[in-house]
């Protein structure tokens, strides 16, 4: 068995989805492991306050116990929570395979292309 942590970084925004101003912007990053479904997540980001062309280092971290040859899928989404309207930043969906589970630095670009979410992916043996 191994653990896998996610340490979710830069988040670089695009597209803050603010003709005027900018932010109201709110992130959550989720794994998920197979076999098993064993899920962790960060919960809801605090609000961030940023506009296009910005960043911010989101240094939460996730973490599941899988099986060597099991998978894991590395979620993230962020969204513009507008008084009236929640316009989505996009959203990542990766999957990693088994022993190395995809182990070190990526960065992906939101499925709506609003913004490049960065993380590290780090595989450590479960002791028995
Ligand atoms: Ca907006
Ligand atoms: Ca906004």
């Amino acid at each position: 068995m191994k653990t896998v942590t996610v340490r979710f970084g830069r988040i670089d925004i695009h597209n803050d989805n603010d003709n005027w101003g900018s932010g109201e912007l709110f992130f959550i990053g989720r794994i998920i492991s197979s076999p098993g479904d064993n899920a962790d997540d960060t919960g809801l980001s605090d609000q961030v306050n940023k506009n296009s062309g910005e960043g911010w280092d989101d240094s939460r971290s996730v973490s599941v116990i899988v099986p060597d040859d099991g998978r894991v899928t590395v979620l993230y989404e962020g969204y513009d929570d507008d008084t009236t309207t929640q316009e989505t930043l996009g959203s990542i969906s990766d999957e990693y395979a088994g022993p190395e589970f995809g182990v070190g630095g990526h960065a992906q670009l939101s499925s709506n292309r609003k913004m490049t979410v960065s993380y590290y992916i780090s595989v450590t043996d479960v002791l028995s």
